[in-house]
């Protein structure tokens, strides 16, 4: 079967942006049958910026619960953290070797993320994508579900998999295929709808944590920036309306429908009318989730042993990987 990799970093809470843009659709993936699914927390992608060591671990153990809580059956797919796999950073070294200098200075998250004092930044941080190569292709995945904002990150992984072809005359490893699709690739923030809404946002109100309770969901949304106009009657006249254009693909994703159907329910109604409503429907959505995130985090050792196993099971496939890379690339083993 072809197989699906993808990975989310403990760098905090999971918000609603990583939920509706990548783990509601893992799972979905997972439920396809027509795919093996290979999900991991990437530990070692989040600390390319500084992470308080107990903070990290304990942002592990909730994304793993948030996975299982969301539809992620440990048994139908592999679950585990990026750190416990060292494939992953033996052949993130090989690739930092493969993939040049001028490509990472193109990438747009490496700008945003390093801001104004880019020479300040951790060579992690700018040398990720390298390592976010290896995670995929130490599977031979072809397929990663992701955001948006992966893209250009997924096209670096192909550009590194034809070079290592390229460079060694030899056609192994495979070129992968960004999977963006849905309603919701794109989650922006509650206060910018210029912005992605992100774990690591200074404020609280631009994003709904996947822990947030139905209060405070409800009073985020109620509190959310949009124009003062109602819903257009149709979709395209949320074009340039970008904080209405967010609620409505938010509405879209959270209830399976397109943004087409939301705007038949919706069109022409003002926001007092329609944010409740939205709220609602995160609430009933979310907080089951929640719930059982909450219930698992009572069990710390038993999310521990998920991961140890699923490490072992993801070892099986990336180590046969790795050895064949070596002895491509001429290591005495
Ligand atoms: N706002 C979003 N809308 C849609 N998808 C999103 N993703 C993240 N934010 C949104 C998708 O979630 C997956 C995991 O992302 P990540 O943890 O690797 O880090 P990120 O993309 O950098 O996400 P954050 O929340 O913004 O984290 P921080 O603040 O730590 O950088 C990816 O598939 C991503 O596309």
């Amino acid at each position: 079967a072809p197989r699906v990799f993808s990975g989310i970093q403990p760098s905090g809470g999971l918000t609603l942006g990583n939920y509706l843009g990548a783990m509601k659709r893992f799972v979905d993936m997972q439920e396809d049958g027509g795919y093996q699914t290979i999900y991991c927390m990437v530990d070692l992608h989040a600390i390319t910026v500084w992470q308080d060591p107990a903070k990290l671990t304990r942002a592990t153990r909730e994304l793993c619960a948030g996975f299982i809580a969301a539809g992620i059956d440990p048994e139908k797919s592999i679950l585990f953290n990026q750190s416990q796999v060292p494939e992953h950073t033996q052949l993130g070294w090989i690739f930092n070797c493969v993939a040049r200098m001028g490509w990472m200075k193109r990438m747009t998250q490496f700008k945003d993320k390093a801001g104004k004092n880019a020479e300040n930044a951790s060579l992690g941080l700018f040398g990720y994508p390298a390592l976010m190569a290896a995670d995929i292709l130490a599977y031979h995945a072809t397929h990663v579900p992701v955001g948006e904002d992966q893209k250009q990150h997924l096209e670096l992984t192909r550009d590194i998999a034809a070079k290592f072809n390229h460079d060694y005359s030899v056609d192994f490893f495979p070129l992968t295929e960004p999977v963006i699709e849905g309603a919701a690739t794109r989650v922006m923030s509650l206060r910018d709808g210029s912005r992605k809404m992100s774990k690591s946002d200074p404020s609280d109100m631009s994003r709904i944590n996947m822990t947030d309770d139905a209060d405070a969901i409800a009073s985020k949304i109620r509190k959310a920036r949009t124009d003062p106009e109602p819903l257009p009657g149709d979709a395209k006249g949320l074009e340039g309306r970008a904080e209405a254009r967010n609620l409505v693909n938010i509405y879209a994703a959270l209830s399976d429908q397109s943004v087409d159907q939301v705007m038949a329910e919706f069109g022409g109604q003002p926001f007092s009318v329609f944010k409740p409503r939205l709220a609602d429907l995160a609430v009933d959505k979310l907080s089951p989730i929640s719930a059982e995130m909450a219930r698992l985090m009572e069990d710390p050792a038993q999310i521990d042993a998920i991961l140890h196993r699923g490490s072992e099971r993801a070892r099986e496939i990336a180590a046969p990987v790795l050895k064949r890379t070596y002895e491509i690339v001429g290591m005495v083993r």
